[in-house]
């Protein structure tokens, strides 16, 4: 029976066009959404996967302004590195646009012309974030203060990095100007907001009580988190310079919020697809029958299972995403990936360095994705990876079966006499894993789905292995004849089912096993349910390695790299804060800085960055909560002599009172140290806070 087809709409998150994409994107967003698309389309679906770059927002004015050119030149630059990346990568969007092009333009200012028509919004006059000697406000990201939820120092104003809270920039506590790093004032203007609390129930009834439970655990917690934290209005116009004009009356030189307008992008992308071909674009957003997914990284969750929902809800005429398979992070070598710090592996170097060995980043990225924690890529767990496993497994595996058809019957599959019950049960084995990979693939189980694809290959290797069909020639030609007949549809169901995970090698594997000149080629249904694959009498071609051991030399060469990143981010700190506003010996005297010694420590519960001290401060002993859990164990500092700065006024914490602050700076990997300027792990400019 032949079902048919569904509609999938496929997006992954559009790239801020700040920067190149390096291996945490890959891991988090576009490998599994590739895999994913790739794989639908295997199955005879009809699929749109889109993207694109995220041209507007503060982080693509910021970079302009440290480089000294216009936000045009930036995204121009960075539109062109990326698209050509992820082409490299054989991520295969459908459409891969940006959101300067006038479609989108148009769709997002549509868009919230119908909203604004149809009274969906709140106006309000509130008081923002101005930075006077700058002369502008300061949206969201030219604002950096403490988390009011997690208490790290160095949030954003409309989210804050550690812990993923979305708020407004006024909710944060000692905000800052990232343009001069003054305390910003507030002054009055007026914006238009999308009342979130008044789709507070009906967000409830669709993921709290819904189906939305078989979301992952990390998204739907999220959500819930939020929702029950209660929702409230959110701005969705700015005061910039650099995005899409809002499109009404008395709101000069005000844009659209990045967040409103870059999710539309998703739907002006597939605009633009469908009108490339002469198709039409709405059933991939409007009919229920469509199966809508976002590929995403877990700080998007919000936006994309919250916001951008209740936009479409309030516009009405739109489905709803099916689901949201976020990823968390991806660290390098134990340190978070940060651009700024240039701690990452960037895509277009990787290829420098590995010129065509796109599958291997590609499959190491996904055993190792962090699909329901963060995880670490190491240069030796890559190295290993490709040695232990592509080459020795999948690329041994296919060596063997290509030379040795090549040598004994020039390459001509042969006709087994008969198959021995173990011929058979391996046949009836390979029969079953198209629905082992599908059923993980649903789940949205990439590195699980991976790893059956390897068990294929594991188990023509086992075959082999216990067949020893270099042997049998000597001994027995017809029984050797059904053995490589057997492993040749094994290597057959390889080219197949790879194709999602390693497009590259299926592509070779099928030029080597001469796909072209079959009549009819096999497709993934097909494995499960063919005898026969590949027929006897069909002629391969000549053995090429799929796959070559990678020296440690090679990786050594990457690990030197990193370490020369470290010694430059130590001596000179590249981007060093801002100095901030001078200040009078009287501000300073103010300050009552002492030593105390850390007598006892815990870890505050339900959070990842507090700690929870008891400290000898020569005057009393006191409790000081400080956000250091993520770099130092309770353990680690107890004993510790530390700088205090006593006379700060006490703030609870999570219920908790703390008295003080303990002085901390940093190493160029962004971990907290105790204030020590000699410590020879902290560079000039560290920040002390
Ligand atoms: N550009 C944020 C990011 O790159 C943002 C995603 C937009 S998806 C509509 O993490
Ligand atoms: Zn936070």
């Amino acid at each position: 029976m032949q079902n048919s087809p569904k509609r999938f709409t496929i997006t992954a998150a559009l790239p801020y066009t700040n920067g190149p994409v390096h291996i945490g994107h890959l891991a988090g967003v576009y490998v599994p959404a590739d895999i994913y698309s790739r794989f639908q389309r295997l199955q005879g679906n009809d699929v749109a996967f889109v993207c694109g770059s995220d041209e507007h927002g503060v982080p693509i004015t910021i970079k302009a302004k440290k480089e000294g050119i216009t936000p045009q030149q930036v995204v121009d630059k960075y539109h062109a590195i990326i698209k050509e990346s992820f082409q490299e990568f054989g991520i295969t969007f459908d459409n891969y646009s940006r959101t300067s092009e006038k479609i989108h333009h148009d769709t997002a200012s549509n868009f919230f012309k119908k909203l604004y028509d149809d009274g969906k919004f709140i106006e309000q006059t509130t008081e923002q974030f101005y930075d006077q000697e700058a002369n502008q406000f300061l949206a969201d990201r030219f604002i950096i203060g403490t988390c009011p939820k997690c208490g790290f120092v160095e949030s954003y104003g409309d989210q804050c990095e550690s812990c993923g809270t979305s708020h407004n920039a006024t909710d944060l506590i000692n905000p800052k100007s990232s343009i001069t790093g003054n305390t910003p004032a507030l002054k009055e203007t007026k914006h238009w907001f999308l009342p979130l609390d008044q789709y507070e129930s009906w967000l409830k009834e669709w993921i709290v009580k819904g189906h939305k439970k078989d979301w992952k655990s990390n998204v739907y917690g999220q959500c819930k988190s939020w929702i029950d934290d209660g929702l409230r209005p959110r701005a969705v116009t700015r005061d910039l310079d650099w995005g899409i004009p809002v499109p009404i009356e008395g709101a000069d030189n005000k844009v659209l919020y990045v967040w409103f307008d870059a999710p539309i992008g998703y739907i002006s992308a597939t605009k633009e697809w469908a009108e490339n071909i002469g198709k039409d674009w709405e059933p991939y957003w409007k009919d229920e029958d469509t199966k809508m997914l976002h590929f995403i990284g877990k700080d998007n969750i919000v936006f994309h299972c919250i916001i951008f929902p209740s936009m479409l809800k309030a516009e009405g005429s739109f489905i709803l995403p099916e689901n949201v398979p976020a990823n968390e992070f991806l660290n390098l070598e134990g340190n978070k990936i940060s651009t700024s710090k240039n701690w990452a592996v960037w895509l277009h170097e990787y290829l420098l360095d590995f010129p065509n060995q796109q599958d291997v980043l590609r499959y190491v990225l996904t055993a190792n994705a962090p699909e329901t924690k963060d995880n670490d890529f190491t240069w030796a767990d890559f190295q290993a990876r490709n040695n232990n496993e592509l080459v020795a497994i999948f690329g041994n595996f296919i060596n063997r079966v290509v030379v040795l058809t090549n040598k004994y019957y020039n390459g001509i599959v042969p006709k087994p006499p008969s198959l021995s019950e173990v011929d058979l049960k391996i046949l009836s084995e390979l029969k079953a894993y198209p629905n082992v990979i599908e059923s993980s693939l649903e789940r949205y189980r990439f590195r699980e789905a991976q790893a059956e694809l390897m068990n294929v290959a594991r188990l023509g290797n086992k075959y082999l292995a216990d067949e020893e069909p270099w042997k049998k020639i000597k001994t027995d030609e017809e029984r050797t004849k059904a053995i490589m007949y057997v492993s040749i549809q094994i290597a057959e169901a390889l080219a197949i089912l790879s194709e999602p995970f390693l497009p590259f090698t299926s592509t070779k594997l099928k030029t080597m096993l001469c796909h072209s000149e079959l009549n009819s080629e096999s497709t993934w249904k097909d494995v499960s349910t063919k005898d026969v694959l590949i027929p006897s009498s069909h002629r391969i071609g000549k053995g090429e390695l799929l796959f070559s051991k990678i020296e440690d030399k090679k990786v050594q060469q990457q690990l030197d790299k990193l370490e020369a990143t470290k010694k430059e981010n130590t001596v000179i700190n590249k981007n060093p804060e801002p100095q901030k506003q001078t200040i009078q010996f009287d501000d300073f005297s103010k300050l009552d800085m002492r030593v105390g010694t850390i007598l006892e420590a815990k870890k505050m519960a339900k959070t990842k960055k507090l700690l929870i001290l008891k400290v000898d401060t020569g005057i009393d002993v006191r409790t000081i909560v400080s956000g250091i859990a993520e770099s130092f164990s309770p353990e680690e500092v107890v004993g510790k002599k530390v700088t205090v700065l006593v006379n700060l006024a006490p703030r609870a914490l999570r219920g908790v009172d703390s008295e003080g602050m303990i002085l901390m700076t940093e190493t160029p990997d962004g971990k907290l140290v105790f204030l020590n300027p000699d410590d020879e792990k902290v560079y000039n400019g560290a920040p002390i806070s």
